[in-house]
């Protein structure tokens, strides 16, 4: 009940823009007045910057980044964030998105947390996250394909990255294969798709996706500092974390559609236009040996061909290639 009165009032404030006085919520409302001051002072604490006089009322000056329900605009689709679950603090998204899908949760629901304390990269690798600046989401899906047609959706969310973040600030990142994207030259963001599968059959598969945002460059751990940027860094000035989310998931929502339709030409073309990697050289780590190829393009089903240096060619799985 005292949330809801909380959010009635954030809606009353957030319809007028103006003052609304203290009499007339408690009024409207049919509560009184100390009750109403009460919920006011812990919207404030939220992030809620609210204005009061003691003639006029209370009129809301400006809404938190917080990525909650009551902020994140949640695009309506067919798939992404028909639930979104979200955190103020978690050891990571992912780990929760795939407890929960494990639980039976419904396809497209996004994790969504402000810190995470133990984020991670690829094969046991760090994802530094502990702070409130970034974009740190899991996005679990049900989709029918085979197991190893699952690595196009990495390519997918990469593309949605690159176009959300574009739509929504007109900056152009690039792709290395298969799941950073980068801005100049540096890493703004990472992905690490996670598969629960059986032989034929793919019980879900969680996306998790990881962008700087707001960072300055000393908020970046010593080891990363020569490696990593965020959007505040390019662009300048802060950047509203709840309004690009939403594009992003916008522009995902449009992509795992091609997804579905089998529609990998376009998903591949638009990877292709974004790529950094092709032409160049790569290094690939295998489980028995290490060598040097370029990086040719991208097969339908999201590997990535490789020329050696002996001229043959080769398809190369995302966790192969390290540079
Ligand atoms: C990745 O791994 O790039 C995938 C990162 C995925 C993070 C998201 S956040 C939401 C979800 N929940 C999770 O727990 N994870 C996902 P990889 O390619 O292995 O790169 C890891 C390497 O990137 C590290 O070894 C560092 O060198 C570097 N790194 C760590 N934190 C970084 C950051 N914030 N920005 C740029 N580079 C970073």
């Amino acid at each position: 009940v005292t949330s809801n009165l909380k959010n009635l009032i954030l809606h009353r404030l957030k319809e007028k823009r103006e003052y609304v006085s203290g009499e007339e919520l408690s009024n409207s409302l049919g509560v009184s007045r100390t009750a109403v001051w009460k919920h006011i002072n812990e919207l404030r604490k939220e992030g809620y910057n609210i204005e009061s006089s003691s003639r006029k009322g209370y009129r809301l000056i400006e809404l938190p980044d917080i990525l909650d329900e009551r902020e994140l605009y949640v695009p309506e689709g067919q798939h992404i964030g028909r639930e979104l679950i979200h955190f103020d603090e978690i050891d990571s998204t992912n780990n929760h998105a795939k407890k929960i899908a494990n639980d039976g949760c419904p396809h497209g629901t996004v994790v969504v947390a402000e810190r995470q304390t133990l984020g991670r990269g690829r094969v046991g690798r760090l994802w530094q996250s502990d702070n409130n600046q970034g974009l740190w989401f899991s996005i679990v899906l049900r989709p029918d394909l085979e197991p190893e047609q699952v690595q196009i959706i990495t390519l997918a969310a990469s593309v949605a990255v690159v176009e959300g973040i574009f739509r929504d600030l007109g900056i152009n990142c690039g792709i290395k294969w298969p799941n950073d994207i980068i801005l100049g030259n540096s890493k703004l963001c990472g992905i690490l798709t996670e598969l629960s599968a059986e032989p034929g059959h793919v019980n879900y598969v969680v996306v998790g996706i990881g962008i700087n945002v707001n960072q300055s460059f000393s908020e970046f751990d010593a080891d990363i500092q020569d490696k990593a940027t965020s959007l505040q860094i390019h662009a300048g000035k802060k950047i509203s974390r709840v309004k690009l989310l939403a594009g992003i998931l916008t522009c995902f929502e449009e992509m795992y559609n091609k997804v579905l339709e089998k529609n990998t030409k376009d998903i591949i073309d638009r990877w292709n236009k974004y790529s950094v990697t092709l032409d160049r050289e790569v290094k690939i780590v295998s489980r028995d040996m290490e060598y040097i190829a370029t990086a040719q393009s991208v097969a339908p089903d999201g590997k990535l061909v490789v020329k050696c240096k002996d001229g043959t060619v080769r398809e190369i799985s995302a966790g192969e290639v390290q540079v």
